[in-house]
C-alpha cells in the first residue's frame, strides 16, 4: 500500500484524508500539533471503514516520524487569518508552519511528493520548493482545481447540464486576480461564450473569483473545505495512479508564460513524476494581460516571504 501523510488535521486536511480514504488508494497519517485531535480523527475515521468496506490503516500523530516512508505529503497547516493580523503577520506565521513542516517530513521521507494547500498558496508553494531543495516536479500547490470546480458548478447551475460535461478552466494566482479563462471553456465541446449570453457568463465568472469569500461568510467561522480537499485527493490519486491528468495547478515557472522564479496556476500533467509538463495555451492579449496582472500580485506576495525568510 502507498502511503500519503496529511500535514494539519484541520477541516481541510482531515477532509482530504477522508475523501483519500473513499478511494482506498493509500495508507493515511495525519499530522497536527494539537495533542490527541489527529489521533482521534484518524480512530474514529478508521472505524468507518468496515462501514464503507475499504482496507486503509489511519493513523493520527503529533510528530513527524509517524510519516516516515510517505509518497506522498500534503501539507495543510497553518493559521487563519485572525482580527488584526496583517496579510503579512499571517505570511510569516503561515511560512514557519509550513517550513517546519516541509523540512522535517523531508527528513523521513526523501522520495516524497509534495501538495501544498496553506495560504498564501503560491507562496507556500514557493517556500516548501526552496525549504527542501526539491525539483519543480515535486512540489504542486492546490489552487486552480478548485476555482475551476467551482465555475463549473456554477455553469451546472446555470445551465442544468452535468457537471460532467462542463470543462472550466481558471488559471494564475489563488487569490482575487485569478483568471477565468472562458474562451477555453466549454460544455461538451460547445464554447461556453456561444451557450451562454454575455451577462450570465460574466456574473458566473465574479462569483467564482469570490467563491472563496462566498464559503467564509455563510460558515461565518473558517473557509472551504470540502472542494479544496476533494481537489487535494484528486492530485495525490493522479499522481499515485499516473494518470497524467492535465488539471490546473500552481506550479514552479521557469519561463513558462513569460514567467520564472515564482509558483503560479497553469495546466499542468499530473503522473507518476509528479507535476510531469505544464501545458502553456495560446493566449490572445486580453488574457495576457489578465494573468499578467495577476502575476504581479503573486510576485508580490513572494517579494514580502524573501524579506521575512532567508531562502
Ligand atoms: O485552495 C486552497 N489553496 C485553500 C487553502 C482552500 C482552503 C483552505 N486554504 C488554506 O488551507 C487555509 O487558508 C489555511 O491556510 C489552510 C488550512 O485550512 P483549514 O480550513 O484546514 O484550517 P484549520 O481547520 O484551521 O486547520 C489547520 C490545522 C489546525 O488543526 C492546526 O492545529 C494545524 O493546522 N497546525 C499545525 N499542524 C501541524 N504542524 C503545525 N506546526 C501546525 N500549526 C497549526
Amino acid at each position: 500500500m502507498k502511503k500519503i501523510s496529511i500535514i494539519g488535521a484541520g477541516m481541510t486536511g482531515a477532509t482530504t484524508a477522508h475523501w483519500l480514504a473513499e478511494r482506498e488508494l493509500a495508507d493515511l497519517v495525519l499530522v497536527d500539533v494539537v495533542e490527541g485531535m489527529p489521533q482521534g480523527k484518524a480512530l474514529d475515521m478508521l472505524e468507518a471503514m468496515p462501514i464503507i468496506g475499504k482496507d486503509v490503516e489511519i493513523v493520527g500523530a503529533n510528530d513527524y516520524a509517524a510519516t516516515k516512508g510517505s509518497d506522498i505529503i500534503i501539507i495543510t497547516a497553518g493559521l487563519p487569518r485572525k482580527p488584526g493580523m496583517s496579510r503579512d503577520d499571517l505570511l510569516s506565521a503561515n511560512a514557519e508552519i509550513v517550513g517546519k513542516a516541509a523540512t522535517e517530513t523531508l527528513k523521513y521521507s526523501p522520495d516524497a511528493f509534495y501538495i501544498v494547500l496553506t495560504n498564501p498558496l503560491d507562496t507556500m508553494a514557493y517556500l516548501t520548493m526552496k525549504k527542501t531543495g526539491l525539483p519543480r516536479n515535486r512540489v504542486v500547490g492546490q489552487a486552480g482545481i478548485l476555482d475551476s470546480a467551482r465555475m463549473r458548478a456554477f455553469v451546472a447551475m446555470e445551465t442544468g447540464v452535468s457537471v460532467e460535461n462542463i470543462d472550466c478552466y481558471v488559471l494564475g494566482g489563488h487569490g482575487d486576480e485569478m483568471v477565468p479563462l472562458t474562451r477555453h471553456s466549454n460544455i461538451a465541446g460547445i464554447p461556453l461564450r456561444e451557450y451562454l449570453p454575455a451577462d450570465r457568463l460574466e456574473a458566473i465568472v465574479n462569483r467564482t473569483r469570490k467563491g472563496g469569500g462566498e464559503i467564509v461568510n455563510l460558515l461565518k467561522t473558517g473557509s472551504a473545505f470540502y472542494a479544496p480537499s476533494a481537489a487535494c485527493a484528486q492530485m495525490a490519486e493522479a499522481i499515485l495512479k499516473n494518470k497524467k491528468l492535465i488539471v490546473p495547478c500552481a506550479a514552479y515557472m521557469d519561463g513558462e508564460y513569460g514567467l520564472r522564479d515564482m509558483f503560479f496556476g497553469v495546466p499542468v500533467m499530473l503522473g507518476a513524476n509528479g507535476m510531469e509538463k505544464i501545458i502553456e495555451y495560446t493566449l490572445d492579449d486580453a488574457e495576457k494581460a489578465m494573468l499578467e496582472k495577476s502575476a504581479a500580485a503573486v510576485k508580490e506576495t513572494h517579494e514580502a516571504l524573501k524579506k521575512l525568510v532567508s531562502l
